[in-house]
């Protein structure tokens, strides 16, 4: 897209949401550096979170997690912090520093751990009433270290069974995002190591289950943007934690280690029209002359119609299953798990036919789905980071300002160029395409933008300038410090 006031106005209304945690102080297992001025409670946070919000203009969001952010009235922070104009995100649950999961939470063999952590899981959803949050973000450290130490099948079938009490507990616009990590802290198995199969559970819980992709949450090598595009397709992707990683889950600034990669996942999210609720379907980085003439097809997004395709084989992906379908209605297993178990097996004819009914029944559960999507908002951009040994305002600021560069990069491929190309199959042409605008030099555009907004063109100048660095190192005397996992 070469309309540079269409690319300014997608990049005003897409928004980046802040992690609490990210500003406390952090650290690898062998050292946490302590950083001065850094926030002693909540509230702090959120004054931090919203000087990042001052400066860049679209991070006015901030993500809890629980119970690190613990206040005794979660209505008055939401109120702190929309004062400071910003608002509270997404609840993060935290079901993995307690002497009761070293087995696992909501997976573990013993039915005490099992319900404390699911008391927890519902009292997520309790704080996301008081603070108006849309969605309870899901990491479990569940998993084992040893062949043979627990049944790996078992474990899913535990996981369902939590997720669908959770599930249940979810109000009206209230969505569950549920991530997957490849390892760690576990060594052999993770319960919900992949994208696979957190979708998976997301299919059979329902259209308020939603997948989040952490890019630090893969093997090396892996093809996240693939990832992306898929989950796109079948309307599951819910949102995203940035970071950037070279080895495993190194939780750096977003953009660091591989900016292009993070451009291409944004290609995709722009392609499907997905960057922000009602990003209108010119966005999608359509024109010139072949914008018209090759391939009209509205993009599918995670909240569009997905395209109906003479062969019926596009319902496929976005039809939620019949076991989903009863999961909603009365709370039945999923399908594709009690299918596991001794008394799925002698009920092989009546799980056949189930499968037949919801084969026949796409329609109905096109329809199904639909109000997943009228109540489901968009992707949610979240960042999820640790600031070890650089300060923390600047460096999330300066992560903001790198996600907006692969945003702004992605809405300037000429989409219609890219369309012509590929249909072509001029494989160096529509590589160079793709690679012209990845190779355009954003930063004059932003810091025009920036000044449109009335802000500063450089942010992290701008903000250093401020003393307000200063301020919270003279202020924050006294007090606990609040640390990640403190
Ligand atoms: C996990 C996961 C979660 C985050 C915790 C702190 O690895 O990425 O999103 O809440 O770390
Ligand atoms: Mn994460």
């Amino acid at each position: 897209m070469r309309d540079l006031t269409a690319v300014k106005s997608a990049l005003k209304n897409h928004q980046i949401e802040l992690p609490s945690w990210a500003f406390g102080n952090s650290g690898t297992r062998f050292k946490v550096f302590g950083q001065p001025g850094v926030p002693r409670n909540p509230y702090e946070k959120a004054d931090d979170a919203a000087q990042v919000h001052k400066y860049t203009g679209v991070a006015p969001i901030m993500a809890v997690h629980i119970p690190w952010d613990k206040v005794d009235d979660y209505a008055a922070l939401s109120a702190h912090a929309r004062d400071n104009g910003i608002r509270i995100g997404a609840v993060n649950a935290n079901v993995f520093q307690d002497d009761d999961y070293k087995l696992g939470s909501v997976c573990n063999p013993d039915p005490k751990s099992r319900k404390k952590a699911l008391a927890h899981l519902l009292e997520c959803v309790d704080i996301m009433d008081a603070t108006g949050s849309r969605d309870l973000k899901l990491w479990f450290a569940d998993g084992t270290n040893y062949p043979g130490q627990d049944d790996i099948s078992a474990r899913q079938d535990r996981l369902a069974e939590a997720l669908a009490a959770v599930y249940a507990r979810l109000g009206d616009g209230q969505r569950m995002l549920l991530e997957y990590k490849l390892f760690e802290p576990s060594f052999y198995t993770t319960d919900v190591p992949d994208w696979g199969t957190a979708l998976l559970h997301c299919q059979a819980l329902g259209g308020k289950a939603q997948v989040v992709v952490d890019t630090g949450h893969h093997a090396p090598g892996v093809n996240i943007e693939f990832i992306v595009a898929l989950l796109l397709k079948s309307g599951k992707l819910g949102g995203f934690d940035f970071n950037s990683r070279f080895y495993a889950d190194d939780d750096l600034m977003v953009g660091a280690a591989d900016p292009f990669q993070l451009f291409r996942i944004m290609h995709e999210v722009v392609k499907a029209a997905a960057l922000y609720e009602g990003q209108p379907l010119e966005i999608t980085a359509r024109s010139g002359a072949a914008a018209n003439s090759v391939d009209t097809k509205q993009p599918y997004g995670a909240f569009n119609d997905p395209p109906s395709s003479p062969d019926g084989s596009s319902t496929q992906i976005t039809a939620t299953s019949a076991s989903a379908r009863s999961a909603e209605e009365g709370g039945a297993r999923p399908g594709w798990i009690t299918a596991t178990g001794a008394a799925a097996r002698a009920d092989t004819a009546a799980a056949r036919a189930d499968t037949a009914a919801a084969r026949a029944d796409t329609a109905a559960a096109r329809a199904t789905s639909a109000p997943a999507r009228a109540g489901g908002p968009g992707i949610a951009f979240m960042l999820d980071q640790c600031h070890n040994i650089e300060p923390k305002i600047p460096a999330q600021i300066r992560s903001v300002m790198n996600v907006q560069e692969a945003v702004a990069k992605a809405l300037l491929v000429d989409a219609g160029a890219l369309r012509e190309a590929q249909l072509a199959g001029d494989v160096l042409e529509a590589n160079a395409v793709l690679m012209d605008a990845y190779n355009t030099d954003v930063r004059p555009l932003l810091a025009e933008l920036r000044e449109e907004m009335g802000l500063a063109p450089d942010p992290v100048r701008a903000y250093l300038a401020s003393g307000y660095a200063e301020k919270i190192a003279s202020e924050r005397i006294g007090g606990t410090a609040a640390g990640w996992g403190a």
